[in-house]
């Protein structure tokens, strides 16, 4: 039987594990990137283990998250990025320099390599063939060390696409339709492979937009096969040499296969508040917008941003409406610069904001009460633009620009005919804000600066066989990141500060939790299907930690989510009847009996002290993450089998 093109990525970099169902696999990791929201705590991770520097062929920390800088601490963590990178063998891609995923797909990401990054967006490089997945800071400290990266074997599905989009139908479009038909737990275990006649359509740009947003199907990961487009886009970026062909096998097995006409598009959004949300961008003509932002790693590529300023061009946006525009990359940005497209869009009344994550994840621009935001981004989570009761529809570039002229939600197909914007044949080359690492024997005279923000780790207390513990918290289905650990700008320069961002740990579903749990000295939460979906942000599992929970009963997790309890040292049980959770309610006292059985595949019980309640729960966990555990956690395994 032939191969899928991620199970031949896979076979040339497995270093332990069988490849099939319900194994766990070690992969050799080739490249490694951070943003420096998630990076600090990689570095201090990576510092802790004792190592001097970096094993892999490429690392690379981004700044692209934490550029507000009120106040000392986003310097700070810059500073300190820019000083470890140097001396452990990391590129550092300065402030200004371009959101990770958009600057990683021109000028690193290779097909056939293997990269993880801590942040969930990582798969942006499956656009350019590369097996590319997203996981927490302390998986990445391992890699980043020549340490396996481990995934559960995953199932494989794919998306076969025939015929071409329409004009102002876009890649966007592609995955808002996947996400429609598979759900923002669809993908949790699966990597998405799309194939089919339509993949030759499709321009990179255009792939990464759909591979960036499988994050939201909680993939393991998406792919496309390099091609001829592949080496176009390598050679346009001055890297052919980087170039290599790469498809499945024309037998290859999947475990599911989901047909796309891309010619029977239509434009469409996400309604408030899950990326699943899908309606026709036609059916919600009516609704008024108040802000409009365009950019982040989805959408903020040359041809979106050009596509925009082509639509916009001699028009003005509508008095009521805000319209930001973040570009994805410095490149992106100076080519617009130089082609007078920069113009168009100040002309338009668009606000040029710095090439960074920006809006996208709270970093300013948070809409007006009860606003209704048009975004181009990849989530739309209650609260994530900083606006609580804000509503977020997640659109492609199109519908974004057609809609800030009319004030309403407007579907871009009925504009009149625009040529659609060509592939550079050259992108202008310039990695001047690109620092490289000193060499080896230069290392040992760097000295890493290091501000008061950065806090020591919080660390696991042992488990124990039987455990009594009360419910901290019961949430529902599909809990994000976003709900667990907060983003922001008033929260995220203090992501190497662990104690400070307890105060805001689920605040938006129980302000009182935090201090609850610090009550408490102890505890457990109950959450229902799709727990911990969204961001790769280890501080979803660090802060908890130090909160003092012990564990998380849910119904399922989410992959990076589940991987980063274990890495702290938090044990995740999962219901072996998901209907049990209705046994289960805050403030219960509940006894967990044979935590060390579970640890070793056995079913726990877990006795409800209050109700006489009886539920059995699994932890469905490898042999591994079960070593990690009794070590408590990845950083005291790592450093006791190095
Ligand atoms: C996000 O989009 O939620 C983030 C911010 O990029 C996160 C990483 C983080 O929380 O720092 C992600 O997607 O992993
Ligand atoms: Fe940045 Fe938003 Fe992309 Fe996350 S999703 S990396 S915050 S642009």
């Amino acid at each position: 039987m032939g191969q899928t093109l991620a199970q031949k990525i896979i076979a040339a970099h497995l270093v332990d594990g069988e490849m099939r169902p319900g194994c766990e696999v070690g992969l050799r990791i080739d490249q490694t990137l951070t943003q420096d929201a998630t990076g600090t705590m990689a570095y201090l991770e990576f510092e802790a283990m004792g190592l001097a520097r970096v094993r892999t062929e490429l690392s690379v920390a981004y700044v692209d998250h934490n550029t507000l800088q009120s106040g000392f601490m986003n310097a700070d963590d810059h500073r300190y990025l820019r000083t470890v990178a140097k001396k452990i063998g990391v590129r550092y891609s300065r402030p200004g320099n371009g959101i990770c995923h958009q600057v990683h797909l021109e000028r690193f990401a290779r097909p056939g390599k293997t990269l993880i990054g801590s942040d969930s967006h990582t798969p942006t490089a499956g656009g350019i063939g590369c097996l590319a997945i997203g996981a927490g800071g302390l998986d990445v400290a391992v890699a980043m060390g020549g340490g396996a990266y481990y995934i559960p074997y995953p199932k494989a599905t794919l998306v076969r696409l025939s015929g071409a989009l329409r004009p102002m139908v876009s890649a966007k479009d592609v995955i808002l339709a996947v996400l429609r038909e598979m759900s923002v737990k669809g993908g949790v275990g699966k990597i998405v492979e799309y194939g089919g006649d339509g993949v030759k359509a499709l321009s990179v740009p255009q792939r990464a937009t759909i591979t960036n947003m499988g994050a939201e199907l909680g993939a393991t990961t998406s792919i496309f096969p390099s091609d001829e487009t592949t080496r176009a886009f390598l050679k346009a970026q001055g890297r052919e040499a980087d170039y290599l062909p790469l498809a499945a096998d024309a037998d290859a097995e999947y475990d599911e296969v989901i047909e796309i006409d891309l010619s029977a598009l239509e434009p469409l959004a996400a309604c408030p508040h899950s990326p699943d949300n899908v309606k026709p961008v036609k059916s919600l003509a009516m609704t008024k917008v108040d802000q409009v932002c365009i950019g982040s790693c989805t959408n903020s590529s040359y041809t979106d941003l050009m596509t925009v300023a082509e639509i916009l061009r001699g028009k003005t946006v509508c008095p009521e409406v805000s319209l930001s525009i973040a570009p994805g990359s410095r490149q992106v940005l100076s080519m617009l610069s130089a082609n007078g497209a920069l113009t168009a869009l100040i002309d338009a009344g668009a606000r040029i904001l710095e090439s960074a994550c920006g809006p996208c994840i709270g970093m300013g621009q948070s809409p007006n009460s009860a606003g209704v935001s048009l975004r181009t981004f990849n989530r739309n989570f209650e609260g994530r633009s900083g606006t609580r009761d804000a509503g977020v529809y997640l659109v492609s570039p199109e519908t974004a620009a057609a809609s800030c002229l009319t004030g309403y939600l407007t579907d871009p197909t009925t504009l009149p005919a625009m040529a659609p914007i060509a592939m550079p044949e050259a992108f202008p080359i310039n990695d001047n804000m690109i620092d490289l690492p000193a060499s080896e024997s230069e290392a040992g005279a760097v000295e890493v600066l290091r501000g008061p923000n950065i806090k020591p780790l919080p660390t696991a207390r042992p488990l124990a066989d039987t455990m009594e513990l009360p419910c901290l918290l019961k949430v529902g289905d599909n809990i994000t990141t976003d709900h667990i650990m907060p983003a922001g700008s008033k929260i995220l320069p203090y992501r190497s500060n662990i104690p400070h961002l307890a105060n805001y740990c689920f605040e938006v579903c129980d302000p009182d939790f935090p201090q609850r749990a610090l009550e408490a000295n102890g505890g457990i939460i109950v959450g229902g299907a799709n727990y911990g979906q969204g961001s790769s942000r280890e501080h979803a599992a660090l802060v908890p930690l130090y909160l003092g929970v012990r564990a998380v009963v849910a119904v399922s997790f989410a992959r990076i989510h589940k991987a980063n309890l274990v890495n702290v040292g938090i044990l995740p049980l999962e219901f072996v009847n998901a209907a049990d959770i209705k046994k289960l309610a805050l403030g219960d006292v509940l006894v967990l009996s044979g935590v060390m059985g579970a640890l070793c595949g056995k079913t726990v019980t877990m006795t409800d002290k209050i109700t006489g309640a009886a539920v059995s729960l699994r932890c469905d966990i490898s042999a591994r993450q079960a070593k990690i555990l009794r070590a408590g956690g990845l950083l005291q395994y790592t450093c006791h089998t190095a």
